[in-house]
């Protein structure tokens, strides 16, 4: 009997382990309201945005500050503020404010127990069944998603080529918000540049101006200017493009934004993309052409060391962009 007990508590305890694993390796995900396992958040196959392209998102970057053992989301309020805005341009209800939507992707990042650097998809999408495309007063269903990562493009520098595929222009789509659907252009843009050996592409808009990359702003680098696509170029006026507009100030250097013809790409003394996932990018070579000495600039890594220690909390001054978790 007492074997017949032991077997019987040493099934438990390994049923019980299990769950325990479980529970370790479980990612909880954010949708209206809720925090479910990510394996329950599923949608059904008529969903209108899966076939419209009917969604607008964000993403947010969370970093790990080990000496503060402290996780701070970065700019928060300002990438809620712009997904509001896409979704008023879209004419699609979120049901949550700014506020609402900062709390949540708290609790979600707390509920899930990061202790590394997160990339904070949010998205809100047209969740009715229906493949009418008249959206107004359909179901719209939002989410924040939380996953840990790491780089999103090489940090030693990306080659790049200016795709033949053109960047949406203003007149044909709001591009100012960042919709779900805008984003088989960067799709088309990115499998061109990478069918042809290159890292990331660079679209110029309809008028034949430098646009952006096909998920970051570029900047140019000359005589110790800083030169940017204005937003008028169609481009997604991106947060990390404003950051890096006013730190530069900083750093004494001078922030132009301007038209931007191809050749001026060819001979910049630096190129570098930004982002929330691409950070600060350099880029050493464009269509084959060496930029600069084809190494990451000295300017470029200025910035990016700057940009780095302001989002991990290390710069008084912006700590104001900071959202600690814990
Ligand atoms: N331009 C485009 C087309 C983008 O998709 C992005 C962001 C940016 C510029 C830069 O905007 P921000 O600085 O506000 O992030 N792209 C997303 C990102 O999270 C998705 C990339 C796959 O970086």
């Amino acid at each position: 009997m007492g074997r017949n007990l032991y077997l019987k508590w040493s099934i438990y305890m390994i049923m019980l382990n299990k769950e325990f694993i479980d529970t370790l390796s479980m990612r909880y995900v954010w949708i209206d309201g809720e925090l479910i396992p990510e394996e329950k958040a599923v949608v059904p196959i008529l969903t209108h945005a899966l076939h419209y392209g009917t969604s607008v998102f964000e993403g947010i970057r969370a970093y790990w500050n080990a000496d503060d053992a402290e996780l701070y989301i970065f700019r928060a309020r300002d990438h809620y503020a712009r997904f509001q805005n896409s979704a008023k341009i879209m004419g699609m209800r979120i049901n949550y404010g700014i506020d609402d939507l900062v709390r949540a992707t708290v609790e979600l990042l707390r509920a899930n127990g990061f202790r590394e650097d997160v990339y904070i998809r949010p998205i809100a999408f047209v969740s009715a069944n229906t493949i009418n495309l008249d959206i107004r007063g359909l179901r719209v269903t939002t989410a924040i998603i939380a996953i840990p990562f790491g780089r999103y493009l090489e940090p030693k520098g990306v080659r790049a080529k200016v795709v033949s595929w053109l960047r949406i222009h203003n007149s044909m789509f709001p591009i100012q918000a960042k919709v779900g659907g805008i984003y088989v252009n960067s799709v088309l843009a990115l499998i061109d540049a990478k069918n042809s050996g290159f890292d990331e592409a660079i679209m110029l808009n309809r008028d034949g101006y430098v646009a952006e990359g096909s998920g970051e702003n570029i900047f140019i680098v000359k005589n110790n200017t800083l030169y940017t696509p204005p937003t008028y170029d169609s481009i997604l006026e991106g947060i990390t493009r404003a950051t890096v507009i006013e730190i530069a100030k900083d750093l004494g250097l001078n922030v132009i934004e301007k038209r931007i013809t191809r050749e001026e790409l060819y001979t910049a003394d630096e190129v570098f993309l930004t982002g929330t996932a691409a950070e600060i990018t350099p880029v050493v070579d464009i269509d084959g052409r060496v930029i600069g000495d084809g190494k990451p600039g000295p300017i470029t890594l200025k910035i990016r060391n700057y940009y780095m220690d302001i989002v991990h909390g290390k710069v008084d001054k912006y700590r104001h962009w900071l959202i600690p978790v814990y």
